[in-house]
C-alpha cells in the first residue's frame, strides 16, 4: 500500500499582482461562473472580481482564527439584531491595499472598479444608526487587530426597498440574496439546534439537589454563514456569524409517511420563518412573537458557539471564562443572552447559582441607544411561558435576588422596588429588558457624553445610584475608511497630498489639516472637490430619479431614518417659509434641499412628512418663480451605498432634532467629516462635535435640554408661538389651507392640527430660532472663501468621531482586550 502524505497545512498566500488578478478573474469566470468572454454578464464580471479578493482574505481569515486560537487569546463578541453593511468590495480592496492592482485588472474586462461597485446589492440588514454604528464597529476592531467577532442574523430580506409613488411611500422587498453573495461562506458542519417551548422538568441530583431542565420536541436550526471582515492595511481578518434558520425536522418523516407531503414542507416553512425578514422599526419596538423568536434564535446560537469555543481549551474551567470572554449587547435585542448564559452554566454544566451569576456578570456589557420610551423594550410574561419557559424562572429568580438587595439598601422603600423590578406589574406582566440588561452586566454605556449623562439623571436614575460604577460614556464614531477613504476619494486624495495618508489608520491626524484652512490655494481646491462631489450626485439623481439639480446652489441635505423626534417638518417649514420669502419677492441664497429616509411601514405620522415634503417639493417646482432660487427633493430609498454619494456633496448638514431626543446621531460626524456645515441643535453628539470645531464653525439653534424640560414642566402651548409668529403663522395656514394637496385640501391638517395640540418635539418652540439660523447659513454661504475656511475646520477637527477613537476605548475601559497582531509568511 502507498505511503500516505503528511498532512500540509495551505500557507500559500496568493499574489496581489496585477497579473495575479487577471489570472483569478478568468479562473473565477469559468471554473466558478462557468463562462466566457461572450456570455459572462456585468454582474458576474463583479462576481469573479468579488470571487478573486475573497481568496485573498481568506488565506488571512484563516490565520487570523488560527492565531486567536493558539495565542488563547480574550475574544470579544458582539452581538446585534443588525449589521447595516452595505457594499464590501470597494472597502476590502482598500482595507487589503489592492486598489491599484485590482484597478489595473479590471480594466482587462472593459470596466472600472467604480461600475463593478455599483453591480453589488446593499446587504441592509440594519434599520439606521444602531446597524450601521456595528458595521463600523466591525472594521474599527479588525483595523486595531482585536479578537473579536461579530454575531447577528443573515435576514433573507433586509431592511425594504422605498419607492417613491404619487409622492408617497411604498414599500418592497428587499430580496437581496436572489443574486448570489460572493462573501459569505455557509458552514452547515457548524450548525447549533435551537430550542422553543416546551416545559421544565425538576429533578434531584446525586447530591440530593434540585434541578431542573428544560425540555421540548420543537426545535429550529440555526446556520451559521461567515463573512470575513478586513483591517485596513494589516492581516487581521476577522469575522462576522449570521445564523440562518432551517427545519430542524428530518423533513417532518412522520407526515411524509403518513402521505401528508404539504404538511411537512409547511412545517419547514414555519421554522424558516424566523430569519425570513428584519423588522423595519427604528427606534421603536414591535411587539410580535416573531420578534421574539429572532431575538432569542441569535441568542442561543451564539451563546452555544462561544461556549463550544471556549470548552475547546478550557473544558470545566469555568472561573476563567470572563477572562477569555466579552460579550458586548447592542441595545437590549440580544438581552435574553444573560438568562441564557445562566441556562446553560446551572443546567447542562451543573454550577451552582452564585458562581454562574458571578460568571455572568463578569461577561456581559451592555449599550443604550435610546430615551425613546417607545424603544424601550419590554415582553410580555405570557410570550416567555410559551416559548422561554426555562428562562422566565431564572429572570424571575434574578429579579428575587436583585429586588431583595435593593431592599437592603433602601428598606421599606416599596415605590423603588417597583420602580426597579424587572417584571413590570399592573396590567399585563411585562419583563423589562434594560433593566435585565443592567442588571447582568457589569458595564453600561450610552452613546455620546449628553446621552449617557441623561441615562444617569433620568432613565436609569435608581440604577445609577445602587451603581454608580457600572455607567459610563463612549462617543459613537464612524469608520474613515468608508465614509472618507471610499466615499470621497477625491478629497482624500486632496488631503493625503498634502498631509500624507496615515490619518486613513490613526483619524487623530487629520487635525494636520487645519493650517490649510488659512492657504487660499488649497480653499480653492477643497471647494472644487465639493463641486465635483455636487456634480457627481447630481448626475447620479438625474439618472436614478429623473431631476435636475443646480450644482451652484447651496446643498442643504437631510438623511436618516424619518421621525417625528428628528424634525424633517421643521426643515419642511423652513422651505414652505423660503418659498413664502421668494413668492413677496424678497432675496435668498439659491438653495437646494434634499431630504431622503425610510419610514416604519406602520408610521402614519412620518409617512405623512413623507408626503408633504414630496407635496412641497412638486409646487416649488412648477412654480417659475423659485427657479434657480429655490428646489426641494426628496431622495428615494436611502441606504448605504447612496449615503456614500449624497455625503461628500453636502454644502449644510442638518442634525435638528429636539434637545433630549436624539442618543448620538453618526450621520452628524459623516457630513462634517466631509466637510459640510453642520445646523443643529445641542442634542446628541452634536455638543460634543461643536466642542471639537469651535463654536464659530457650527450653526447653532433651539432650546436645551434643560429649557425644553422646563418649557414642557410650566405647559408648553404650541398655539401661543403660532399667534405670536406672523411667519409661522403664513406656513402653517398655508398648509392647513389645502394648498399643496389642492386635490385633497384636507390631506395635512391632521399635521398643523397636531403642531397646534401638542407639538410633542417643540418645533414651533423652536422655529423662530431655527429660522434665523438659516439666515446665518445663507449669509455665511454667500461668502464663499469664509465658508471654505470653516468647511475645512469642520473636516480638519473630526478626528474624536473615528469608531477607531471609540473601540479602543470600549476595548480598554470595558473589555479589556488587547491586540493581537497576525503574521503571514
Ligand atoms: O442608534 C439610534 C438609531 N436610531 O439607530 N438608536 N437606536 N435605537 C439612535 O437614535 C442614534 O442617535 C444613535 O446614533 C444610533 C447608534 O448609537
Amino acid at each position: 500500500m502507498a505511503k500516505k502524505e503528511p498532512s500540509k497545512k495551505h500557507s500559500e498566500v496568493l499574489e496581489n499582482t496585477v497579473q495575479a488578478f487577471k489570472n483569478a478573474f478568468d479562473n473565477h469566470i469559468h471554473h466558478s461562473l462557468a463562462r466566457d468572454e461572450h456570455t459572462v454578464t456585468k454582474h458576474e464580471k463583479f462576481l469573479a472580481v468579488a470571487y478573486a479578493v475573497r481568496d485573498r482574505l481568506i488565506d488571512r481569515w484563516i490565520k487570523t482564527q488560527e492565531t486567536y486560537y493558539e495565542k488563547d487569546v480574550k475574544r470579544v463578541y458582539y452581538l446585534s439584531l443588525e449589521f447595516l453593511i452595505g457594499r464590501t468590495l470597494g472597502n476590502s480592496v482598500l482595507n487589503l491595499d489592492v486598489e491599484s492592482a485590482v484597478e489595473e485588472a479590471v480594466a482587462e474586462l472593459g470596466m472600472t472598479l467604480e461600475e463593478l461597485r455599483e453591480e453589488e446589492v446593499d446587504a441592509g440588514l440594519g434599520n439606521g444608526g444602531l446597524g450601521r454604528l456595528a458595521a463600523c464597529f466591525l472594521d474599527s476592531m479588525a483595523t486595531l487587530e482585536l479578537p473579536a467577532t461579530g454575531m447577528g442574523i443573515r435576514y433573507e430580506y433586509g431592511m425594504f426597498n422605498q419607492k417613491i409613488k404619487d409622492g408617497q411611500q411604498e414599500e418592497l422587498p428587499d430580496n437581496w440574496l436572489r443574486l448570489p453573495n460572493p462573501w459569505e461562506i455557509a458552514r452547515p458542519a457548524n450548525a447549533i439546534k435551537v430550542p422553543f417551548g416546551g416545559y421544565v422538568v425538576t429533578w434531584t441530583d446525586d447530591k440530593g439537589k434540585l434541578r431542573n431542565r428544560w425540555e421540548t420536541k420543537d426545535y429550529v436550526l440555526a446556520l451559521p454563514y461567515d463573512t470575513p471582515i478586513p483591517g485596513y492595511r494589516n492581516n487581521t481578518v476577522n469575522n462576522l456569524r449570521l445564523w440562518s434558520a432551517q427545519s430542524a425536522d428530518e423533513f417532518g418523516l412522520a407526515y411524509f409517511n403518513n402521505g401528508d407531503y404539504l404538511a411537512a414542507v409547511q412545517d419547514m416553512e414555519l421554522s424558516e420563518t424566523i430569519s425570513k425578514v428584519l423588522y423595519p422599526n427604528d427606534s421603536s419596538v414591535n411587539g410580535k412573537i416573531l420578534r421574539l423568536r429572532q431575538q432569542y434564535f441569535l441568542c442561543a446560537a451564539s451563546l452555544q458557539d462561544i461556549v463550544r469555543r471556549f470548552k475547546k481549551l478550557h473544558d470545566g474551567e469555568w472561573k476563567l471564562f470572563p477572562d477569555k470572554v466579552a460579550i458586548q449587547l447592542n441595545d437590549t435585542h440580544p438581552a435574553i443572552s444573560i438568562a441564557e448564559l445562566m441556562r446553560i452554566l446551572l443546567d447542562d454544566e451543573g454550577l451552582e447559582w452564585d458562581e454562574a451569576w458571578d460568571i455572568v456578570t463578569r461577561t456581559f456589557a451592555y449599550t443604550n441607544h435610546t430615551l425613546m420610551p417607545e424603544a424601550l423594550e419590554k415582553w410580555p410574561v405570557s410570550f416567555f411561558e410559551k416559548l422561554l419557559p426555562r428562562h422566565l424562572q431564572i429572570i424571575y429568580e434574578i429579579n428575587a435576588r436583585f429586588l431583595a438587595k435593593v431592599s437592603l439598601k433602601w428598606p421599606g422603600d416599596t415605590a423603588r422596588l417597583s420602580r426597579m423590578s424587572l417584571i413590570q406589574e399592573g396590567g399585563e406582566k411585562m419583563i423589562r429588558m434594560a433593566y435585565l440588561s443592567i442588571v447582568g452586566s457589569y458595564a453600561v454605556n450610552g452613546v455620546a457624553a449628553l446621552h449617557s449623562d441623561l441615562l444617569k439623571t433620568s432613565l436609569f436614575k435608581d440604577f445609577y445610584e445602587f451603581w454608580p460604577e457600572k455607567f459610563n460614556n463612549k462617543t459613537n464614531g464612524v469608520t474613515p475608511r468608508r465614509w472618507v477613504r471610499k466615499a470621497n476619494p477625491a478629497m482624500s486624495a486632496l488631503v493625503s497630498s498634502k498631509i500624507g495618508d496615515n490619518w486613513v489608520k490613526d483619524f487623530s491626524e487629520i487635525k494636520k489639516l487645519e493650517k490649510f484652512a488659512e492657504d487660499a490655494k488649497f480653499r480653492k481646491e477643497f471647494m472644487a472637490v465639493k463641486l465635483e462631489n455636487k456634480k457627481r450626485l447630481a448626475a447620479y439623481l438625474k439618472q436614478t430619479q429623473n431631476v435636475d439639480v443646480n450644482v451652484n446652489t447651496l446643498f442643504d441635505i437631510q438623511v436618516k431614518r424619518i421621525h417625528e423626534y428628528k424634525r424633517q417638518l421643521l426643515n419642511i417649514l423652513h422651505v414652505i417659509h423660503l418659498y413664502l420669502q421668494i413668492k413677496d419677492g424678497k432675496k435668498v441664497t439659491p438653495r437646494t434641499v434634499m431630504i431622503g429616509g425610510k419610514s416604519a411601514p406602520g408610521y402614519w405620522m412620518a409617512k405623512q412628512i413623507i408626503r408633504l415634503a414630496n407635496a412641497v417639493g412638486a409646487i416649488i417646482d412648477s412654480d417659475p418663480d423659485c427657479k434657480g432660487k429655490l428646489q426641494m427633493i426628496f431622495l428615494e430609498n436611502y441606504r448605504v451605498s447612496f449615503a456614500e454619494k449624497i455625503i461628500p456633496a453636502a454644502d449644510l448638514s442638518e442634525q435638528i432634532s429636539t434637545s433630549g431626543t436624539e442618543a448620538s446621531g453618526t450621520g452628524n460626524m459623516k457630513f462634517a467629516m466631509n466637510g459640510a456645515l453642520t445646523i443643529g441643535t445641542l442634542d446628541g453628539a452634536n455638543v460634543e462635535m461643536r466642542e471639537e470645531i469651535g463654536a464659530d464653525n457650527f450653526f447653532l439653534f433651539g432650546l436645551t435640554v434643560e429649557e425644553v424640560q422646563e418649557l414642557l414642566a410650566k405647559g408648553y402651548r404650541p398655539r401661543d408661538f403660532y399667534e405670536k409668529d406672523d411667519d409661522l403663522r403664513r406656513v402653517l395656514d398655508l398648509i392647513n389651507s389645502g394648498f399643496f394637496c389642492p386635490d385633497h385640501p384636507e390631506t395635512f391638517r391632521p399635521i398643523v392640527e397636531k403642531l397646534l395640540s401638542s407639538d410633542p418635539f417643540l418645533l414651533l418652540a423652536d422655529f423662530r430660532s431655527y429660522v434665523e439660523c438659516q439666515e446665518k447659513v445663507a449669509k455665511a454661504y454667500a461668502d464663499k472663501d469664509k465658508w471654505a475656511k470653516m468647511a475645512i475646520l469642520n473636516a480638519a477637527r473630526m478626528g474624536k468621531f473615528s469608531s477607531d477613537r471609540t473601540i479602543e476605548q470600549y476595548a480598554k475601559e470595558i473589555w479589556q482586550t488587547k491586540a493581537c497582531p497576525i503574521s503571514i509568511k
